[in-house]
């Protein structure tokens, strides 16, 4: 089974996602996500003029053999581009073989091992009124985790806050809240602010606040979004243990992996790390010291499933268990690949899940199901994503840019 062609389709229903379409000489077609929010073009190029070219021909059923043609062929390794690259083709491979079986994706994973993937979605306020109705709303809608992302007093924008802005940007009219959808429509970033020392004087109160209202079994998770110095984590680990959090996420910008050393000498606040990352090296010194507890790196920037497998069996060794990115620039077909994967590793934690747009939707048909707090991949063969070209090609590519962050002194920081 050769493959005869593979097709770049970008396109914006709300936001732009990269698809990559493989199509075999005897018909079947996969999907691979190999979206990079605010980079989109250069993962489509690199693609479409140094990936598609070298896979005409070649067995679509070598799934390794391609990957390791793509990460080592290309001596460039690493990098999250090249890795998105890689992720989508090797997704897309993997979506053929489980239609080829005639088999729903995880079974060829292993099968099940558990009913479905908890997961946790992002409530915001500004203030605490808004954050609690946030959390009320998430939780009518079944959640059983929950994210809390607050605003810090002095700065007028945070990250992971819904504003009305973004709301109808990410809604397009459709949902009045879209939490997290950082990306702006523009030529240029914008620009936010942030104090560090502000938000460790806030960031307890407002734990304290949640968990007064909502009592002490509802997980809560929090993310630091790469802000803080190793000292100044480990000082916010501490400070939230009293308020019990199932994660606190990117506490360091953890290029540096012995920062974690220092976060962990302090603190019992589990960790959460690896959005950012794109190979299992990127982990190595966090699992053989057991400096974290979830990884955080989705499907689409590691490298595929077969990567980010080899990345939670090694994960296992140590107890450390999966708590995969889901933001909405993960596109459905990333977020499917996931609901496949989670369903069958044996150390599955927990599955982030920001709902796409209806608008996505209409590009991107799926079959999973969000029940019970839980994501359900369904039984459909391959992953069971349908890409729709007519809606596709309705939602041309436009322009947006990831916030840029900088100090109150105007430095820039990390965002
Ligand atoms: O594209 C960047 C976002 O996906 C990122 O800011 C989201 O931190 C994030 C999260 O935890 O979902
Ligand atoms: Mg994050």
């Amino acid at each position: 089974m050769k493959i005869e062609s593979a097709e770049v389709l970008v396109s914006s229903p709300g936001r732009n996602f990269v698809t990559l379409r493989i199509t075999t000489d005897d018909g079947y077609t996969g999907l691979g996500d190999a979206t990079v929010n605010g980079r989109e073009l250069a993962v489509a190029s690199y693609l479409e003029d140094h990936v598609v070219p070298l896979l005409i021909g070649l067995d679509a059923h070598r799934i390794e053999d391609t990957w390791q043609y793509l990460y080592r062929g290309a001596y460039w390794r690493r990098g999250p581009i090249t890795m998105a690259a890689i992720a989508a083709v090797d997704t897309a491979l993997w979506d053929i073989k489980a239609k080829v079986a005639k088999m729903p994706l995880y079974q060829l994973l292993g099968g099940r091992s558990r009913e479905g993937l908890l997961v946790y979605g992002h409530a915001s306020g500004a203030e605490l009124p808004e954050l609690f109705d946030s959390i009320r709303e998430h939780q009518e809608e079944g959640y059983r985790a929950i994210r809390v992302q607050t605003g810090v007093p002095g700065l007028p924008s945070v990250y992971g806050v819904a504003s009305s802005a973004n709301a109808q940007q990410g809604g397009m009219g459709v949902t009045t809240r879209y939490d997290h959808e950082p990306a702006r429509p523009g030529e240029r970033p914008v620009e936010e602010s942030w104090d560090t020392r502000a938000y460790i004087r806030h960031i307890p109160t407002v734990f304290e606040a949640v968990r007064n209202e909502f009592g002490p079994e509802l997980p809560l998770l929090h993310d630091a979004h790469h802000r803080l110095t190793p000292i100044e984590a480990a000082k916010v680990g501490k400070l939230l243990e009293p308020y019990d959090l199932f994660w606190l996420e990117d506490v360091t910008p953890a290029e540096n992996q012995a920062a974690l050393r220092r976060v962990r000498e302090h603190t019992t606040t589990p960790l959460a790390i690896g959005e950012v990352f794109n190979t299992i090296y990127d982990y190595k010194d966090l699992f053989e010291e057991q400096l974290i507890d979830y990884v955080r790196s989705p499907i689409t920037h590691a490298g595929g499933i077969t990567a980010l497998r080899r990345i939670f069996d090694y994960a296992s060794v140590y107890q450390i268990k999966s708590g995969v990115h889901g933001p909405t620039d993960v596109s459905p077909v990333g977020l499917a690949a996931a609901i496949h994967l989670g369903i069958a590793i044996p150390n599955f934690g927990i599955q982030e899940y920001m709902k796409h747009s209806a608008a996505t939707h209409e590009v991107f048909r799926t079959d999973f199901a969000f029940e019970d707090g839980m994501l359900k991949p369904g039984e459909a063969v391959g992953l069971g994503v349908e890409y729709d070209d007519e809606a596709g090609a309705g939602h041309a590519y436009s322009p947006a840019y990831l916030p840029v962050a900088r100090l109150l002194d105007g430095s820039m920081h990390n965002w």
